[in-house]
């Protein structure tokens, strides 16, 4: 078996290639991180990579996890500022027994220590897209804070392995220094090849309450399909935010477990994924809210 699922449709160019690895029987943790990569690369997905919306400060800070399900080594980073492909970062830092998250100035540091290549992220469409947004704040009074997707691709390669990785340049606006939970094990991503994998997507504020993509994997440990566990954990977040706040930023997950069984589950109106398994073709789906 091997089975490929990855949040939003942005990631489906580089799915198409990771799924055609995989099939030839390619390990994971490769075609993952190139898919993840790819969206990194392309200019006009303006939450990721290359081309991602700045800070309220006008730069560009990046977030980025990879997650070894064999042996749960896991690499992150978070603030990162024009460095080509975060995710290839993160990836390197998963092979490193200590320093596994490193953010900022340390983040930056690390990654031209090991030869990753510098790049102005910071393209002029999201400049544009920057002034229209603080005039638009000034004159409108909108919350800032709109404008974001992650990617997060899992992969599950015919060994057996599993791996999961994520991208993102978070909350449009946000404050310099703030991370969501891309970066971060067990909220943004978790990844066990003796079990399963999940990543998620959203308000990372909320998705960080609920540790979300571990929670996903834990429940799909003790017995729940992808997709209960996946709806499970999105409705009853949402409920618990919802008791105690009256409100809740968008949740919206992927999941898949060591069989190539997937699920998804979103809190928005519609959440589109992208997957492929040995016994799934590739195709694009548009998750509804279903509670
Ligand atoms: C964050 N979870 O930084 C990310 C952003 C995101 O869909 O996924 N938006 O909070």
């Amino acid at each position: 078996m091997w089975g490929i699922i990855a949040t939003w449709r942005m990631a489906l160019e580089g799915v198409t290639e990771a799924a055609t690895a995989l099939a030839a029987g390619h390990p994971t943790a490769r075609a993952v991180v190139d898919a993840v990569a790819a969206v990194e690369d392309f200019p006009l997905y303006k939450s990721v990579g290359y081309g991602g919306l700045p800070t309220e400060n006008g730069e560009v800070e990046l977030d980025a996890a990879f997650m070894d399900g064999d042996t749960l080594a896991f690499g992150a980073v978070g603030n990162l500022v024009d460095i080509a492909n975060p995710v290839r970062v993160a990836h390197a830092l998963s092979r490193q027994r200590y320093n596994s998250l490193l953010v900022g100035q340390g983040a930056r540091e690390w990654a031209l220590s090991q030869g990753f290549a510098e790049k102005t992220m910071l393209t002029d469409r999201a400049v544009q897209h920057y002034r229209k947004r603080c005039r638009e704040t000034l004159d409108k009074g909108l919350s800032p804070y709109d404008g974001h997707d992650t990617v997060g691709i899992i992969g599950l390669d015919t060994q057996g392995s599993m791996s999961v990785a994520t991208s993102t340049s978070g909350l449009f606006m946000k404050k310099r220094g703030r991370l969501g939970d891309s970066p971060i094990i067990g909220s943004g991503f978790y990844c066990d090849s003796q079990i399963g994998a999940a990543t998620a997507t959203g308000v990372g504020e909320d998705l960080m309450k609920g540790c979300t993509s571990y929670e996903i994997v834990r429940r799909m440990a003790q017995g729940a399909t992808p997709q209960q566990a996946a709806d499970s954990v999105v409705f009853e977040l949402e409920d618990n935010l919802m008791s105690r706040f009256g409100r809740v930023g968008d949740l919206s997950v992927v999941c898949m477990n060591n069989r190539g069984e997937f699920g998804a589950a979103t809190n928005i109106k519609t959440f589109s994924f992208t997957v492929a398994t040995a016994n799934h073709p590739l195709t694009v789906y548009l998750a509804e809210r279903r509670h």
